[in-house]
């Protein structure tokens, strides 16, 4: 997965992928992360990215030539990569827009663009970016949430480490990626750590029983309780038994 981010703050998404897992991964080569400062393509002395709106109001709008020019040299290092390659042949790269306009990012599109061998970000600032650029490159509208961030750069960090983590080889345990919440419309079950006792709190017997077959029941039966107590909403989705389906339903009723 090669990810390709266009923003003013180059360094707050290299800074943040290089460490942690995202980090690892990077070294590792199973991504890579390449963010362009659209700065670098305004094509004037004194480099400036933005302007006054047409129309008048408050703040600046983002120049639609920088982002354009930005985009196309993104678009020449990926053709030159693939140069000779049965890469060549494939779809245009998706160019995802951050705004809190867009669709609401969730596990299920995280899933589809893990899929993507490139994928480029364009992280808008200011009141906004000249409309007409935006017409001419994106492909996707993406939104972390109903709220309003300064800039794209936190919700394409957020969008890159869901993705990273659903690239095969980016986890060590390849089964948690999928057991984990979300995957099959249920929560994770707790977990717990040594000591055994901690202040008047124990861990449940049943864990360390040993019992394989109990344990995969157990962790089963509290992804259950949890999601009814926490996320009802994600019950409609889920694939539940008939016993599962009885007991989320005495917890929901009984609230
Ligand atoms: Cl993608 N951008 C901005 N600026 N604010 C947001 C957002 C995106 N998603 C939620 N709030």
């Amino acid at each position: 997965m090669n990810f390709h981010v266009m923003t003013l703050f180059p360094g707050l998404i290299d800074n943040a992928m290089g460490e942690s897992i995202t980090g690892r991964a990077i070294k590792a080569g199973y991504i890579s992360v390449n963010a362009v400062n659209i700065r670098d393509f305004a094509g004037n002395r004194s480099g400036s990215v933005d302007d006054y709106p047409y129309g008048g109001g408050a703040g600046m709008v983002m120049k639609a030539e920088p982002v354009y020019m930005c985009y196309k040299y993104i678009c020449g290092q990926i053709q030159e990569r693939n140069q000779g390659t049965a890469e060549n042949r494939k779809p245009p790269v998706r160019v995802v827009y951050l705004t809190p306009q867009g669709r609401t990012f969730s596990q299920k599109l995280a899933a589809e663009y893990a899929d993507e061998e490139d994928i480029i970000f364009l992280c808008g600032h200011y009141e906004g970016i000249d409309e007409r650029v935006i017409e001419e490159i994106v492909t996707d509208y993406v939104s972390i949430g109903d709220y309003v961030l300064t800039g794209g750069e936190l919700p394409a960090l957020v969008m890159m480490d869901a993705i990273s983590r659903l690239v095969p080889g980016v986890l060590n345990n390849c089964i948690s990626a999928q057991t984990e919440s979300f995957s099959g419309s249920l929560l994770e079950y707790p977990q717990y750590t040594r000591p055994e006792h901690w202040r008047d709190r124990s861990v449940p017997p049943v864990l360390l029983s040993g019992n394989h077959k109990k344990l995969a029941e157990w962790y089963r039966e509290q992804s259950v309780i949890r999601t009814a107590l926490m996320r009802p909403d994600l019950l409609e989705n889920a694939e539940l038994t008939q016993e599962e389906r009885e007991l989320a339903d005495s917890i929901i009723n009984n609230l």
